[in-house]
C-alpha cells in the first residue's frame, strides 16, 4: 500500500502556505504571528519580565493605578460586556476586572482567542481569583467571532491591549480597527494599548536585550519550521538583528543568513535558497506619537476620547468612541 508524504493537511496548512509565500518573496518575510507556538509563548513570557522590556510594566501600571478613571470614563450605567481581543494570560486585564467587580458593576467579560486551551486556562484562573466575575470565553478568529457575536443588546467595551496593534503594518491595523468599528454600536467604546515614542536607546534595548531572549524568540521560528514542516535549518547559520528607526517609529526585526545555503523543507518537498547576509523579516513593532494615534483613529472611523498614560508616558491605553 502506498502512502503519500507529506499528508496534504500539513502542506496546505495556513503556516505552510504562509512560509512558502514568505520565503519565496523578495525580501523574504515571515509573519510575527507564528512566533507564538508553545515554546514561543513561553519565551514571550520571559521577554515580558526582562529589565529592558518596559511595555508590559508600563501598561500594567496604567491598569493597576487608574482602573477607577478608566471605569469613570465609560458611559455605562446599565449592564455591558467587555470583549477582549487576544486576551493571552489576562494578567493585566485582571486589574481592571477586579476593580469593576469590586464596584459591583454589572458586566460580562468575553475574552476572544484562537486557542481553546488558553481560554480554558484563563476561565479556570478567573473562577479562582475573581469568583464574582461573569465570563463567557469565545474561541476563534477575531473576524468570525466579532461578526457572529450576540451581545444581548448590551453596549460593548472592546479591549485590544498589550500594544499588539503595533505588530500590524498600517493597512492591517486600519483593517482590524475598521472591523471593530463596523460591529460597534454608538455607545460602544474601544480601549487600545499603544507603545509611544521615547528615547530611541530605550526602545532599541527593549528589542535587543542583553540576555538574548528576543534573539531566541526570533530563532524559535526556525525551530518551529524544522519541527512542523520538516525543514533542516541550522540555527547557528542564522543571526538575529533588530533596529529602531526613530524617524518613523518602527522597530524592524529580522534573521540574517550567515552563509549562502539551501534549506530543505521535507513537508513542502521544496528547497529555499539563501544568499549570504540575506534577511528574513520577522516583525514590525511600531511606536506611535499621539498625533499618529489621532490619525489612526480618524482613518478607522473613531475619535480619541481620552488617553491613559503610565507615569513615564512610555505607553498609553487610548479610549476611543465612534466618530
Ligand atoms: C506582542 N507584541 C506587542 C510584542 C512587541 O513588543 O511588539 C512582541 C515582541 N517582540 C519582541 N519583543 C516583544
Amino acid at each position: 500500500m502506498s502512502t503519500t508524504f507529506p499528508p496534504p493537511s500539513i502542506k496546505e496548512s495556513p503556516f505552510a502556505t504562509d512560509v512558502r509565500e514568505g520565503l519565496s518573496a523578495v525580501p523574504k518575510s515571515l509573519s510575527s504571528k507564528y512566533f507564538y507556538d508553545d515554546a514561543g509563548s513561553r519565551i514571550f513570557q520571559q521577554i515580558m519580565e526582562l529589565p529592558e522590556y518596559y511595555p508590559t510594566r508600563a501598561e500594567m501600571e496604567i491598569l493597576t493605578r487608574q482602573p477607577a478613571d478608566i471605569a469613570a470614563a465609560l458611559p455605562y450605567r446599565k449592564p455591558f460586556n467587555i470583549i477582549e481581543l487576544g486576551a493571552g494570560d489576562g494578567l493585566k486585564t485582571k486589574e481592571l476586572l477586579k476593580y469593576l467587580v469590586g464596584q459591583q458593576a454589572d458586566f460580562t467579560y468575553m475574552p476572544i482567542d484562537i486557542s481553546g486551551e488558553a481560554m480554558q486556562q484563563l476561565e479556570g484562573k478567573l473562577a479562582e481569583t475573581l469568583p464574582g466575575l461573569k465570563v463567557k470565553t469565545l474561541v476563534g478568529d477575531y473576524f468570525e467571532v466579532l461578526n457572529n457575536l450576540d451581545s444581548d443588546g448590551r453596549p460593548n467595551l472592546y479591549l485590544f491591549l498589550g500594544g499588539n496593534i503595533g505588530n500590524y503594518e498600517k493597512d492591517g491595523a486600519i483593517n482590524l480597527l475598521r472591523m471593530i468599528r463596523n460591529v460597534m454600536q454608538a455607545d460602544g467604546r474601544l480601549l487600545t494599548g499603544f507603545d509611544l515614542r521615547k528615547n530611541p536607546r530605550i526602545i532599541q534595548e527593549a528589542y535587543d536585550d542583553a540576555a538574548g531572549v528576543t534573539r531566541a524568540f526570533n530563532l524559535n521560528l526556525l525551530t518551529r519550521m524544522n519541527r512542523e514542516l520538516g525543514a533542516d535549518f541550522f540555527l547557528d547559520q542564522f543571526d538575529f538583528y533588530s533596529f529602531y528607526n526613530p524617524r518613523n517609529g518602527e522597530v524592524r526585526s529580522m534573521l540574517v543568513s550567515l552563509s549562502e545555503q539551501d534549506v530543505y523543507f521535507k513537508s513542502l518537498n521544496q528547497s529555499v535558497h539563501f544568499q549570504k547576509n540575506e534577511l528574513i523579516h520577522t516583525e514590525l513593532s511600531k511606536k506611535y506619537t499621539l498625533t499618529e494615534i489621532d490619525a489612526l483613529a480618524a482613518e478607522s472611523g473613531f475619535v480619541v476620547e481620552r488617553n491613559f498614560f503610565d507615569s513615564q508616558h512610555y505607553f498609553t491605553d487610548s479610549l476611543w468612541q465612534c466618530d
